[in-house]
């Protein structure tokens, strides 16, 4: 047994008096365990077993379904050091304060301690994490999401350097749920929630924030990104890492499945939502998933829209929040299918397609292991990683951001990932559609100062001598009705084969203030219904006054950003000759 472990466990153990103190091994004996426990008080509820074999819905409580990010902290010793855009707590302060509702609240519960490791087996980017937990339910989910049990001790050896992960569900009251960061002490305290991004602590917590921090200091990135490799006729595969914002189709562009048309083209899929991206020896960027599943949103997935994630969770799956059928079937708006005559929604109640309510909440997810996938790529398991030549950036914006364009250099990628925006969706508490910057998709899990991040991602980009090439997309344009006018979905293909061609050097690109644009007949839009060359070249198009207005809102933005790099102020400055107003 390892001591430090032991010794954490312990001194944890006496603040929350549990009943008693369970040791995760990953083991299948053990989640057949847990899961009858769970079936046996209703946590968990089981699917039709024929349908839906090793498959199970859970219902979380009706105030605890997205992350809150205003209940999330960094609490370094410094508040500089979480910078402005994170809230930001002392460190002592927050340890008293959490300290206390952590008192006892383990009572008549049984702790789990879930040793984890984020990253391959033997991989050098691996790490190690520990979470203490009251909830079965979280378990259940990260012995999905990461690799648990006895490969994490293994690796652990008698080393001390893991993540403290302390969470409870408490009583899932929000006026007592607090997700804190201690990132100088690589410690998580979560109390109050269950909901994935707030209690699954190796994911956004562990793998995006304190990870950001320790990347800052050893020279490497962690990042809210999917990555993918793409397949071209040849059988040459080209790795891509995507930053988007939560619920804005990472998992969708991952798994991607190629249009008739383009079907001599195949995507594999590494991971839908976070990649750790280290230099190799060959001076290229290599990037890992650190995680081990996915924690996708089920609204909107259809075998139109995704395919393979549907395959995916044909098969030991928890369904959190979508709509149960009566007959043990599971659905969600915008699955493509009918909905069951009789069920009951994620809040609990009955539910009939006439009941004019939505059955699934617009954040309800589905936890699969990433090896179900069909599209999983021989490479997601890789030690060294993929190596990347391409990195996306892209938000939701109706207007502004065109279909694609690719920035002139890697500063001025990080420029354009600094300055991304995009429409606020249901994956944290809050108003939805509100375009907020969201830079790198990183907004809600930069673990630092976000001005010392953007100096992190100029450093890097000095280090890297073969660095990937950065471009912007964005698939949600829409039209004077509010039509989506890109067809979206498989055919999103047709840019990353631009994207493949930029990176391959064999196609131009016509250079505007933004960067580069494509020639509009270098994207195949062949055998696309209703869409012309004419929609197309209106996808392209930069619109003078909304860059104009676009260029105000990032002077605006890097005013509240006191460590803003000068290399980033100069290329507003660029920018702003273009659209801006004289003067401002
Ligand atoms: O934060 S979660 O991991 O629950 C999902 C997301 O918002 O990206
Ligand atoms: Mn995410």
């Amino acid at each position: 047994m390892n001591t430090a472990v032991k010794a954490w466990v312990d001194e944890v153990a006496k603040t929350t008096q549990p009943d008693k103190i369970v040791w995760i091994t990953g083991s299948e004996s053990e989640k057949k365990g847990l899961e009858n426990e769970c079936l046996a008080d209703g946590e968990l509820i089981a699917l039709d077993q024929k349908k839906h074999p090793g498959c199970f819905y859970h219902r979380s409580a009706r105030n605890d379904v997205a992350r809150v990010e205003h209940l999330t902290f960094i609490c370094s010793h410094k508040q500089e050091d979480a910078g402005p855009t994170n809230n930001w707590m002392a460190p002592q302060e927050a340890y008293a304060k959490l300290g206390e509702l952590y008192k006892g609240c383990m009572r008549g519960r049984t702790m789990y301690v879930i040793p984890y490791l984020m990253g391959p087996e033997n991989s050098p980017f691996s790490k190690v994490g520990i979470e203490i937990t009251d909830s079965r339910y979280v378990v259940l989910n990260m012995r999905i999401m990461a690799r648990i049990g006895d490969v994490a001790m293994r690796h652990l050896g008698e080393s001390g350097d893991f993540v403290k992960g302390l969470h409870s569900k408490g009583e899932l009251d929000e006026n007592k749920r607090y997700i804190c960061h201690f990132p100088e002490d690589n410690t998580i305290w979560s109390f109050g929630s269950g909901y994935g991004g707030n209690a699954l602590l190796g994911k956004k917590c562990f793998a995006l924030r304190i990870a950001s921090n320790l990347g800052r200091h050893e020279d490497w990135l962690a990042e809210h990104m999917l990555i993918l490799g793409l397949e071209d006729k040849k059988g040459e595969v080209t790795y891509i890492a995507a930053a988007f914002p939560s619920a804005c189709g990472k998992t969708n562009l991952s798994m991607l499945v190629p249009p008739e048309i383009l079907k001599d083209y195949k995507v594999w899929t590494v991971g839908d939502d976070i990649a750790w991206m280290r230099i190799g020896k060959d001076g290229r960027l290599w990037a890992v998933n650190p995680e081990a599943g996915f924690f996708g949103v089920a609204p909107g997935t259809s075998k139109k829209s995704n395919p393979n994630a549907l395959l995916t969770t044909s098969r030991n799956t928890i369904f959190t929040n979508v709509l149960l059928g009566d007959d043990g079937s599971i659905w969600w708006e915008g699955m493509g299918t009918e909905p069951p005559e009789h069920g009951t929604d994620w809040k609990g109640d009955a539910w009939t397609p006439s009941s004019g309510s939505l059955g699934a909440h617009p954040n309800s997810r589905f936890t699969a292991p990433a090896e179900q996938c069909p599209s999983i790529s021989p490479e997601w398991q890789n030690p060294e990683g993929v190596p990347i030549s391409a990195i996306v950036f892209g938000g939701r914006r109706a207007k502004v951001a065109p279909l694609v364009y690719q920035s002139f250099d890697w500063k001025h990628g990080v420029f354009v990932g600094a300055t991304m925006a995009s429409e606020t969706t249901a994956a944290a508490n809050g108003k939805v559609g509100v375009v907020r910057r969201d830079p790198m998709a990183m907004l809600p899990f930069c673990g630092y100062n976000i001005g010392d991040y953007f100096q992190h991602w100029l450093d890097m980009g000095k280090k890297i001598p073969n660095p990937p090439k950065i471009f912007h997309v964005n698939w949600f344009r829409t039209d004077d009705n509010g039509k989506f006018i890109w067809p979206g979905f498989g055919n999103n293909l047709r840019v990353l084969l631009w994207i493949l061609a930029r990176c391959k050097g064999e196609v131009g690109a016509t250079q505007s203030p933004i960067g580069y644009l494509p020639n509009p007949d270098d994207i195949n839009i062949e055998g696309l219904d209703g869409f012309t060359r004419q929609s197309l070249i209106a996808l392209l198009d930069i619109d003078k006054e909304s860059w104009g207005q676009e260029v105000q809102e990032i002077k605006e933005w890097f005013e509240r950003i006191p460590k803003l790099p000068d290399d980033l102020h100069k290329r507003y400055r660029v920018l702003n000759e273009w659209f801006g107003t004289p003067h401002s």
